[in-house]
This record gives C-alpha cells, structure tokens and sequence, in this order.
C-alpha cells in the first residue's frame, strides 16, 4: 500500500511525464490527468494479474455485452476500492491542491439512457469484487446522452462532448480489432452459404480497468469504436476532387459510435441503431472467440469457457452471429452450432413496455444483415420441427418483423427478469409459449446496486457511521447492515444517524447553492423523485400533488404544515413530447410556487437540469422520502428505490417492480404504500370512461386540473397543457387519475410521521439495515450460480 508521501511523487511524476507541466503552472485538469495514470498504475498489476490467473487456470469468464453502460466518474469509485482514497486525499492536502475540485473535473461517462446502463456498470465493479472474470463490452460514443439544460423550462438537449479532454483512465488497444460486415449478397457455393458483404468497418477496442473492491481483482470494459480511414477513404473520388463523397463511407462508419441512440420511444433511425447494435456485438462475440481460441483449439469447449448475456435485446444479433461464425468459419453443422450457442448465451429482459420490444424489419434486416436473416429463418422452422404443435404460437418473425426478444429467447440457455413481479408477468405476459417450449429456461434475478459507490463513495457521512458502529467489512457483504437493527432503539446512534442525514443535506445545499443558485431550505422535508422522464414513472402524479399541497396550504395557510422540498432529477427522450411537457409543467409549477411567498417556507420544487449519475450521489444521500410512484405492472425493477432505501430514505411507492421485495424486506410498516396493483389496473383499464369517473370523484384533483387549465402556472399561454389535461381526462392510460386521492392520503401519512424524528429515523435505520440483499454481489452470486455456471466468489 502506497504511503501519502509515495503517491505524492507518483503524482508529481505524471504531472511532469504524462501530462507533461510542472506544478506551478499545472490546472486542474493536469492533475487530473495525474490523478488518472497514477491510479490506473495502481490497478494495471492486479489487472494483468487477473488476466494471467483466467488465461492459466482456464477459469470461464463472463462477456457482458450491452448498449448502454453508466459507469458514473471513475477515479474516487477507482481509489476507494484501491483503499487509496484517504492516502490520496492526504497526498494532494500536502501538494496544496484541491482534491475536490480534481475529482469535479471529471466527466461523467454518459453512455446510456437509464437503468439498464447503470445495471450493467453496477454489476462489472461486483464481478471484479467477487472475483468472476468479466468484459463488459460496449460502445465507446463519442457524445454521451445529451446534456440537459431548460429554457423557460423547457427541456433543451445539447451535445455531450466528454471526451474533449481525453480519456486518461483508459488504454486505446488499435491492435485489438476487427472487421464488422455489413450489407451485400449471399451466394451458394459447393453447398454452403457465402456471405458477400458490401462493406467493411473496423472495430478497435479501448480498455478502462473495472477495479474490485479491495483491489484484488479488476475485469475490463471493453468499449469498441470504428477505426477510420484505410479502405473508408476512396481515393480515387478523392483525386478526382470530390472531397466530400470521398469520405462518405468513412462518415458512415464514424457515425456508428458517434451518438448514443438518442431516444428509446421512436423509431428513427432505425438502420443506423441495427447497424450500431450488430457492430457492437460482431466485434465483440469476435473476441470472446479469439480469446478462446488463443489457448484451446476445439470450440465444442466453449460453454465451459464463457458465457455470454445479452442486456436486453440490444445485443440479441449475438445468437445469429455466433452460429453464423461457428457454422461458416468452423465449420460446425447448423444443429450443433445453435447448440453450443445456446449453451453460451443467456438474456435479461428489462422491459414489457410494447414500444422498447425491439422488432426489425424483415427488409432491413435482408439489406443489413442477410446472413443472419437467413439463420434466423432457418432457426424458426427448426423450433417448429423440434416442437410441431406445441410451438404454433412461436413466431421469431411475424408480419414482417423480426422479435427480437423471442430471438434472444430461443438461443438462450436462460432468460431472466430484473425483479419477482416483472418476472411473473415476462412468464405470462410475453414468452408464455417460448416458455411453455422450454420450462426452466426463464428465471428471476432482482436487480442490485453497489453499496461501494452508492454508500462508501456517495455518502461518506453515513458510511463512517455504519463502520464505527457494526465494523468494517459491510462494504463487501451488505446483509451485515443487520447489525443497525440493534442500534435501531438507540437515541445515540438515530441522533448520529439524523446528523449523518443532515451533513449529506448540507452537501447538497451547497452544491445547489454554488452551480444552480438555488436555495435548499434544509429543515425541511426532502422529497425526491430522480430518475427519467416517462409517464408510466408518474412525475405527472408527482407535481400534480404539490399543486393540490400548494393550493391546501393558501387555503389554510395558518395550519401547521410540515416545509417539503420536493426536488426532481431526469431527462426526456428528446423526440417524447409527452414527457417534455410534464418537465415543463413541473419547471412552470416551480417557478409559481418558489415565488409565492404565503408558501415558500413550506414549498418548494427543485428540479436541477442534466441528471446523471454524479447528481444521483447527491441527490439520494439527502433525500428523507424516495418517490417510486411507477403505475403498478410497469415499472421492470428500478434499482434508484434501493439505492435511496440504503442511504435511509424513507419510500413511498406503488407495488410495482422490486418495490414489492423492498417493502417485504424492510417491513409494510416501514414503507408508504398506495394505490392500484397491477391486477388492479389491468381491470381499470377496461372500465369505460374510468380517467373521467377518477376525477369526478376527487374533488381535489378537479381543482388542481383547473389551476392547470387555467393557465396559473403558464399565464402567458394558458393552453399550453390543453393536450396534457386531455389525456388526463380522456384515456389516462398511467392512472394519474385513479392513484390520486390514495397518494395524497399516503402523503399526508408521510408527514404526519415525519414529525417524530426518532420514529421516522428509527424507521429510516430499519430500512437500511434490512436492504442488504439488494447489493449487486448478491445478484451477480445468482448470475454466476444460476446462469453462467461460474463456481461461487473466492
Ligand atoms: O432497466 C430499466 C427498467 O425500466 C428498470 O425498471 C430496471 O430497473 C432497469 C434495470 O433492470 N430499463 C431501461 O433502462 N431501459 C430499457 O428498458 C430500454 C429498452 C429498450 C430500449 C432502450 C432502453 O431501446
């Protein structure tokens, strides 16, 4: 272990030599460069280590492959599973630089949309912890999400330019690559298929060490981008003068990891998305084999080698590619090459919303990918042959699209869902018959956070306190949080508990205070709702419900209300109208509420722009109530509810998702509970005229849907949520409506709770203490056992 004064001159010999300045002219950003070799020293030995061990004993690695991956900022989550970061801290207090404001020079890696990706980042640092070996593969884009920024409340999106300082942390690996090929003709020649692709992009791989905790073990993220020039450049149209047409190609191929997807709602750019997600997983089932085939020769082994999960059905081309490998490059017939694939391959399912099932096109995929298209037709009638009958109901393609989450179905040995509830209704809802066809094939795996990041690194505070009273060693074995339960009666330890809370509030005050110059009244109630915008998450519900709060206290203005500040964090799909409005709505409600000065002591909307996942480390330490209002049957899991949960927040929540085994945790009477069930508002649906009938039944609701249509919160166009209201009154398809008077009764709860400190803290510490089966070791424990059968953590 390095000492201060050691990492002091390691520090000193990357500002010199990596970033090449001397101290007394380095910025913030060349210490960080600093900062970013000498931690990434640090985890190269355990790295190449770790590589070495899984090359010479043969160990079976795990290959993540997924769109999306948020990893959040590198270097602290780096040093403190390093055990560095103490040593770090004193290293740069000696250099007299701020150590806070290096770490805040960071970027945060923005490349993926929500959960999903934060899932996925979440579960590479627990298979470094727990010892599996593990890639995580993705794309390296070269934007990230767009950033957000409002304009007269209105979400704005520009582009996310993180790279524009260079990528320290990470190794650029130009040798590690490979050709992806697109488009083209098929040809029969001596009786087997010849694909003749019209066009070929290379795919090279950049490396960012994943270090576990305790830094015994440390995997790789893999993140593939296309390498331009070579053939992309046609010099002969460039000669000729036509400069721009030259590099057409080139253009095409650099836009392959440009942008992330920028919307999970639409279906633009469809080519483009199916190229990007055939690139990704072409080049990456491409190195899974050449890493095998760099120390074995007889692929038949390969099951017992690696294991391959598909994040949803981004990557679901995989099964396709791998047999359309096995078959025309190693000649495996096409029986034992769908075998051997299937024994490799699993799949987690993370949505049952209609429009993310992905479904390509029969045409585009012929034109993109017709070998695989070819496979996959011949994998439909293959199941029809194996099952007749029983398989009429199992279509891969139908009416001309091919489903892609029946694709990843059939070649998977195991498909999961991410929660109890989501799982049942995945088995009922949407492969009854693949899973009929295969019994066993589909089991649950609740989703998991990391109690690194989202405890040790994000609020410091509350972590300390939790080793001083139960112990060190909780980081890597969550369920030791049961030991609180013994404090939980202690008035010493829910005061130290409360002020633990306090300091994570104070943090996010002056954060708020200094980038937002918003003011965070800190005695209040904070209340938060942080994820992204989307209607079945119910941010409608939400901000409808502060209005009817406002409106209550204006009408009885001498009551004793408990001061809340309810603060909102996330971002729209940039083409989902919809969604934008609720963000301007709530943007709009602020605006009036924050400035009305019989209610300012006691409201407040907060909604600070660009939500990611450094603002989460934030937001959730302060948070006292966690909002998890997801109608009930759509939310897949979330993995915020838990994280919230950990750092003693109380939730008020539908059963919905993995909300229904955190309430079974933690206890019901230690968990906000309303609304309809998912059975419930399956029934609902079909009563006629239901969202009328809800609002004609709560006064309260018409007198919030009226200060809405009257322009109270949008005096200058007083129709702007006329489509809004509309959908309010006509379909209500999320059940704003129904939910309504059971949440502001669940509300009223909260408060009335919240006015005994010692009983909403000792319910906050029970909370946290029974959350310990939500960490991601025990999720990805499941994973090795009960899908790549990987034997248990060292
Ligand atoms: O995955 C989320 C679920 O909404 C959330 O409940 C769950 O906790 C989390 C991790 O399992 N899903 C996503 O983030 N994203 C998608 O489901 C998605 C689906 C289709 C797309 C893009 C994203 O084209």
């Amino acid at each position: 272990m390095p000492t201060p004064p050691e990492l002091r001159s390691a520090l000193l010999h990357h500002l010199r030599y990596s970033a090449g300045v001397e101290p007394d002219r380095a910025s913030v950003l060349d210490w960080r460069v600093a900062l970013s070799h000498v931690l990434r020293d640090r985890a190269t030995a355990p790295w190449l280590e770790a590589a070495r061990r899984t090359r010479d004993e043969g160990l079976k690695s795990v290959n993540y492959l997924s769109m999306e991956f948020l990893p959040g900022r590198l270097l602290e989550d780096a040093a403190i599973n390093l055990q560095l970061r103490d040593a770090v801290v004193a290293a740069f207090d000696d250099l007299g630089v701020n150590v806070a404001d290096v770490v805040d020079d960071e970027p945060d890696p923005a490349l993926g949309n929500g959960g999903l990706g934060r899932l996925a980042a979440c579960y590479l640092e627990s298979m470094s912890t727990l010892g599996c070996p593990a890639y995580g593969y993705g794309l390296r884009y070269e934007r990230g999400l767009f950033r957000q920024h409002f304009e007269d409340g209105r979400q704005i999106e520009r582009p996310d330019e993180w790279l524009s300082h260079g990528d320290p942390f990470s190794f650029t690996r130009p040798e590690t690559a490979y050709e992806v090929r697109f488009g083209g003709e098929l040809d029969e020649v001596d009786g087997r298929e010849v694909w003749r692709p019209a066009t070929r992009i290379i795919a090279a791989a950049h490396d960012t060490p994943v270090v576990g905790y305790g830094g015994r073990w440390v995997n790789t993220l893999r993140l593939w981008s296309a390498l331009p020039g070579g053939d992309l450049l046609d010099l002969d149209r460039f000669n000729a003068g036509d400069f721009m047409g030259a590099a057409d190609l080139e253009t095409w191929a650099r836009t392959l990891n440009r942008v992330l997807y920028p919307t999970d709602t639409t279906d633009l750019g469809r080519e483009l998305r199916l190229s990007q997600e055939y690139f990704l997983t072409s080049a990456s089932v491409q190195d899974v084999l050449r890493r095998f085939l760099a120390t074995q020769d007889d692929l038949r082994r390969l099951p017992e080698q690696a294991a391959i999960q598909m994040n949803d059905t981004h990557p679901a081309i995989a099964g396709p590619e791998l047999i359309r490998l096995l078959v025309d490059d190693h000649g495996f017939a096409f029986d034992g090459a769908v075998d051997l694939a299937t024994q490799v391959l699993s799949y987690t399912n993370h949505t049952l919303l209609p429009e993310a099932l992905e479904m390509w096109p029969v045409d585009l995929m012929r034109h993109l990918l017709p070998r695989h298209l070819q496979i996959i037709e011949r994998l439909d009638r293959r199941i029809h042959e194996v099952h007749g009958h029983a398989a009429d109901e199992v279509h891969l393609i139908e009416h001309g699209h091919v489903r892609m989450g029946d694709l990843a179905f059939a070649t998977s040995h195991r498909v999961n869902g991410v929660s109890a509830l989501h799982t049942d209704l995945v088995s009922r809802n949407l492969f009854p018959h693949l899973e009929a066809l295969t019994p066993g094939r589909l089991i649950n795996v609740t989703n998991g956070i990391t109690p690194r990041r989202w405890l040790k690194l994000a609020n410091p505070a509350l972590a300390d306190l939790v080793t001083e009273t139960i112990g060190p060693g909780w980081e890597s074995d969550l369920e030791r949080l049961r030991d609180l339960e013994h404090h939980a009666q202690d008035p010493g330890f829910l005061e130290a508990f409360g002020s633990a809370k306090h300091q994570a509030k104070r943090r996010l005050a002056s954060w708020l205070a200094d980038e937002h110059a918003i003011e965070l009244p800190l005695g209040s109630l904070i209340d938060v709702q942080a994820k992204r915008l989307h209607e079945y998450k119910r941010q409608l519900l939400n901000i409808l419900w502060t209005v009817s709060r406002w409106q209550r206290i204006k009408a009885d203005p001498e009551a004793d209300w408990m001061p809340r500040v309810k603060i909102f964090g996330g971002k729209a799909a940039p083409s989902y109208a919809a969604a934008k409005d609720i963000i301007r709505l709530i943007n709009d409600v602020g605006r009036v509420i924050n400035d009305d000065p019989e209610t300012r002591d006691r409201l407040r909307v907060v909604y600070p722009p660009n939500y990611n996942v450094t603002m989460a480390e934030k937001l959730i330490p302060a948070a006292d109530l966690s909002e998890q209002i997801s109608t009930a049957g759509m939310e897949a899991s979330g993995t915020g509810n838990m994280k919230f949960a950990l750092n003693g927040a109380l939730t008020i929540g539908t059963l919905d998702g993995a909300n229904v085994e955190i309430r079974e945790q933690v206890g019901a009477e230690n968990f906000f509970l309303f609304g309809l069930t998912a059975e419930e508002v399956t029934a609902r649906r079909e009563q006629p005229d239901h969202a009328r009938t809800a609002i004609e039944q709560s006064q309260a609701l018409q007198d919030v849907l009226q200060a809405v249509a009257e322009g109270t919160f949008s005096p200058d166009e007083p129709g702007r949520y006329g489509s809004l209201l509309d959908h309010l009154w006509t379909s209500d398809w999320f059940l704003v409506a129904a939910d309504f008077d059971a949440y502001n009764s669940s509300q009223e709860l909260v408060d009335r709770t919240y006015r005994d400190p010692q009983r909403w803290q000792r319910m906050a510490v029970l909370n946290m203490a029974r959350v310990g089966c939500f960490s991601s070791d025990r999720a990805i424990g499941q994973y090795m056992k009960e899908i790549w059968d990987l034997p248990p953590a060292q």
